[in-house]
């Protein structure tokens, strides 16, 4: 595959300048360093970069045009909706020209007879979750990013979040697709219908291709029934092990189980000094699980019972009304928040086969301390889909011994490296533990197929 031409940083080839600037008119193309810094470093504060320019088009065409420019240019180009990813997927970290989405932010064709509508890219995960509100319908993914991420990188990354218990994650809810591919030409499938199996599916193939082969400008979702009423309990255990061997007894015995969310007390305690939230209990156990889910007709007495069955527990508190249901939840959502306060952590966001949960989640400070004696380890998250967040502080952004130890011990364990924040530029060195030298080739194939030039997000994913 050609090797793309980096632009220096300072560098946009006049011509390029010239005809983009044509396009998509000179006040959405930003040059100015001071205007473009936040859209240079991600949210977490690791991984930072340097663009030339952001360009900002307002409809499919122009994001074709700007694609087509940048092939005969050499230009590489970096697509960014909410920059609210967590692995430097976003970021122009070799000098490339953000392509900044959030100006595709319509909902359209909604269909409250069959639960569907198309979102543009830009769109934020709310506003997609509202208007399926507004249909009678809901949208099955979630997670605390959701006012600021886009619909368009949440399918680029197929994002899980919270209620992948329920729902699965974004490709699962993911009909069809609007994109402008590496090589300039528009695939438009925006099925009306939900039953279709005509040949191959771009849609999924372009989901959790993290932008390395073209531009997702639109998309089309599935909704899902809205939730019956919901009850959310926080439930502390006497250890890691009896909490997780409880989130697998939970999806046994609860049918509408909505979220089982995992914190350990280092956790629980971080987040209640950061966020000056009052200790849920006392002392702060081993472990504690976040639990909602939904009952018709009595989702407070069916959790309860549920939770009074479980091995383990030493306190609970349920909740019923709004307000104080996400009370509960800020124990667990808050988590990101109050770590990156500590400064930008390492982000490894793993799945370990349920056997293997436990005894990773207890020994993930041992591992992370045999390279790095300084540091903390903060381990939090999807319980039920066995998804541990390992986050690491007190670590140079650049030091990667911990990401190696981690992802190494993972991979030995049968797990996933990547569950659902992608892979980006933190963790391409290692998609060799996880994908084989000829699913990387077939990889490879593909993207040599759809972008030719290698000036889609040439960055990332593939090592
Ligand atoms: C979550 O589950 C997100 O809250 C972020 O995936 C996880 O901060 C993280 O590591
Ligand atoms: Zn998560």
């Amino acid at each position: 595959m050609p090797v793309p031409i980096r632009v220096p940083a300072s560098v946009l080839p006049p011509a390029f300048a010239a005809s983009v600037a044509e396009v998509v008119g000179a006040t959405h193309v930003l040059t100015d360093p001071a205007v473009v810094a936040g859209q240079e470093v991600d949210w977490t504060g690791r991984f930072r970069g340097q663009t030339p320019a952001v360009v900002r088009p307002g409809s499919v065409e122009e994001v074709a045009a700007v694609v087509a420019a940048a092939r005969s240019a050499g230009v590489a180009l970096v697509p960014q909706g909410g920059n609210t990813g967590l692995v430097g997927g976003g970021i122009p970290g070799d000098g490339e020209v953000v392509l900044d989405l959030r100006r595709l932010r319509d909902v359209t064709d909604a269909d409250p007879g069959s639960g569907q509508l198309t979102a543009g890219a830009g769109a934020t995960v709310a506003r997609v979750q509202a208007a399926a509100i507004d249909l009678g319908w809901a949208y099955g993914v979630d997670w605390s990013a959701r006012d600021t991420a886009t619909i368009g990188g949440s399918v680029a990354t197929d994002a899980g979040g919270l209620r992948f218990v329920r729902n699965g994650g974004t490709r699962r809810q993911l009909l069809g697709v609007e994109a402008v591919l590496g090589t300039g030409a528009v695939v438009r499938h925006l099925p009306a219908v939900e039953k279709d199996n005509t040949g191959f599916d771009l849609a999924a193939l372009l989901c959790g291709s993290e932008g390395t082969l073209g531009v997702i400008t639109a998309v089309r979702l599935r909704l899902v029934a809205p939730s019956p009423p919901l009850a959310t309990a926080l439930v502390a255990f006497s250890s890691v092990a009896s909490a997780v061997a409880a989130a697998s007894a939970l999806r046994r015995q609860l049918p509408g189980l909505e979220a089982v969310e995992l914190m350990v007390a280092d956790g629980l305690d971080l987040v209640c000094r950061s966020g000056a939230l009052p200790a849920p209990f006392a002392p702060t156990p081993p472990a504690a699980l976040l639990v909602e889910a939904s009952d018709a007709r009595d989702p407070a007495g069916s959790l309860g019972d549920a939770v009074g069955g479980l091995d383990g527990v030493v306190d609970a508190a349920v909740a019923l009304d709004g307000p104080r249901r996400r009370e509960l939840w800020r124990y667990r959502e808050d988590h990101t928040d109050a770590i990156g306060r500590l400064g930008a952590p390492h982000k490894l966001d793993v799945t370990l086969p349920a056997g293997s949960l436990a005894d990773f989640v207890e020994d993930a400070p041992r591992l992370v301390a045999a390279v790095a004696p300084d540091a903390r380890t903060w381990c939090f998250g999807h319980a039920a889909d066995g998804n541990v967040h390992v986050n690491v502080t007190g670590v140079a952004p650049g030091d990667e011994r911990v990401d190696e130890a981690v992802l190494v011990r993972v991979a030995a364990l049968g797990g996933s490296i990547s569950a659902e924040h992608g892979i980006g530029r933190a963790k391409r060195r290692w998609l060799h533990l996880a994908r084989s030298d000829a699913e990387i080739t077939a990889m490879r194939s593909i993207k040599s197929a759809l972008d030719p030039d290698g000036i889609c997000n040439p960055n990332v994913l593939l090592p």
